[in-house]
């Protein structure tokens, strides 16, 4: 009976041939069915994704039409990637629907369909984040992260209530900066928004010594100040990262 079932199979598969066993299978490339049914929907996850440099991240995504009786019907078949940053993400050669993540920076992938009907095409991001450098537990003065003038310090909201502290060194009479903001630049992104950041600076003794973003000049002797730093997330980027810059202005 099994034998009788198969080479019934095998006789329909070779009448048919390749072509109409892929379409009834569901394979091969989308744009074989773009064009074909004007129904043809193409859709990719539109929620974005999270990642590190390091990570492989597989988008997924759907292609669909409407079948003889008018019901959507979902197709297994192969989408064209563009990415709009490839020094962010790569496709990767194991599998075409997952990017290996290069460095830290947003990327739109975008899932392309090219066939006789035209162009049918659907994107969404990929967030990568650079690897904190803060050192937790920093939540007062005598845990402070340190900082190094001149060079930027990765952080994030390590859970709820989460506070950072920083130290750095200003000489006597240098005057003297700190910056924060987010440490991708998302001027293109549709997905994501900016970590909410909460700051203020203190001198070694407790006083506070003013704003994030203006400069001030260390009137007293060479010494450590402070930077406190709250973080608030966002729906989409829950560990709220942010980056800090401590510079000496010449
Ligand atoms: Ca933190
Ligand atoms: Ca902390």
């Amino acid at each position: 009976m099994i034998r009788c079932v198969t080479v019934a199979l095998l006789s329909i598969l070779l009448l048919a041939g390749c072509s109409e066993v892929t379409e009834f299978l569901g394979l091969g490339r989308c744009s074989s069915y773009n064009g074909s049914r004007d129904s043809f929907r193409l859709e990719v996850d539109k929620s974005g994704y999270l990642a590190a440099p390091g990570d492989l991240i597989e988008v997924s995504y759907q292609a669909s039409w409407l079948d003889d009786y008018l019901k959507r019907e979902y197709l297994n078949c192969a989408v064209e990637w563009d990415i709009s940053d490839p020094s962010v993400v790569q496709q990767s050669p194991d599998d075409p629907n997952s990017f290996v993540v290069l460095s830290a920076g947003l990327s739109r992938v975008t899932a392309v369909v090219k066939g006789p009907a035209g162009t049918k095409a659907d994107s969404t991001e990929i967030l990568a984040l650079p690897t904190p450098t803060e050192v937790e537990p920093n939540n007062g003065t005598a845990s402070a992260t340190e900082l190094q003038a001149g060079v930027l310090a990765y952080a994030q909201r390590d859970y709820n209530g989460d506070v950072d502290y920083y130290a750095f060194y200003v000489p006597a009479g240098a005057s003297f900066q700190v910056d924060m903001g987010f440490p991708v630049d998302l001027s293109e992104a549709d997905y994501f928004s900016r970590t909410s950041l909460s700051g203020s600076i203190y001198h070694s003794s407790g006083s506070y010594a003013g704003e994030p973003h203006r400069t001030y000049t260390n009137s007293g002797a060479g010494d450590y100040f402070y930077a406190r730093v709250t973080p608030y997330s966002t729906s989409r980027i829950p560990n709220g990262p942010y980056e800090v810059f401590f510079h000496l202005i010449e």
